[in-house]
Parts: C-alpha cells; structure tokens; sequence
C-alpha cells in the first residue's frame, strides 16, 4: 500500500492536448489523461499537474522531495535544455519515470538527447496518451521495490 503521493507532472504545451499536433501526440486530452492516471493509480494519492514555466515544475519537485512516493514526468520541451529540472530531480531519493507519448528517438534530432533521462530510473516514450497508465502501474511497482 503506498501511502504518499505519487507526482504526476507534465510540461510546456501539454495543456494543449487533443488539439496539439493530434497526428503525433494525439486527440487525448490532458484532463483525460488525468483521469487514466487517477484510476491506474487505485487508492494511491496522486497530485497531477501541467505547467508552461520551468520553476513551477521545480517547485512541484521540491515538493515531491519532501512528500512524493515517486515522480512520473513528461519534461516536453524542458527535456533537451533544463538544468534547473535535472539539478531539482537530482534530489527526489525516490524513483523517477521520464514519459514522452512520443518516441523521441524517431524525431528530430534536437529530441534526441534527454537531460532528464540521465536521472530517470526509467524512460518510458512511443506508446501515445494510453502509455500514461502504464507508467503509473510501473511507478507504483518500482516504488514498491
Ligand atoms: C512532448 C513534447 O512537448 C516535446 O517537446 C517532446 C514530448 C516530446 C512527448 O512526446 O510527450 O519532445
């Protein structure tokens, strides 16, 4: 039974799903997301959030350090350039999924190189919207570990 929360958090443009380029990311909309992730999750605590601004989501992982079970990220573009984001992931003594709906590896090359991915526990990318829940059952069984 895992009693402290697990931290959903996902990045710039992710608010904008469902209508952001549906021919990659899909027509699933984050609030649908959410709601995959909350049922996946059972009776574990979960704090899902969306930001566009890089320090929310550090201060979001400051609190996952003091609080969180474990952290199941989707960085978007923060992923390839964000020093403060893998500084502030550095510190979470739990385990840590990275989650791109997309393969970033079949993309452009500037979505090649993941900062956060050098931290992660695991990275799970390529399986759309519905892998959402699949992360959540594998955050809960590392965290279980
Ligand atoms: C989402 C983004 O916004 C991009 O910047 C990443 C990621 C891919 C995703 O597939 O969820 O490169």
């Amino acid at each position: 039974m895992i009693t402290k929360p697990i931290f959903i958090l996902n990045g710039p443009n992710l608010n904008r799903l469902g209508k952001r380029e549906p021919e990659i990311y899909g027509t699933t909309t984050l609030a649908e997301i959410e709601l995959m992730c909350r049922e996946a999750a059972g009776d574990t605590p979960v704090r899902f959030h969306q930001s566009n601004a890089e320090h929310q989501l550090v201060d979001w992982i400051h609190e996952a350090i003091d609080e969180g079970a474990g952290i199941l990220i989707n960085p978007a573009g923060l992923s390839f350039r964000s020093i403060p984001l893998l500084d502030a992931l550095k510190m979470f003594p739990g385990p840590i999924i990275e989650f791109h709906i997309s393969n970033i590896h079949r993309r452009e090359a500037i979505y090649h190189r993941s900062l956060v991915s050098t931290v992660a526990t695991a990275v799970i990318a390529g399986l759309g919207p519905r892998g959402y829940p699949i992360a959540v059952k594998s955050l809960m069984e590392l965290i279980d570990r």
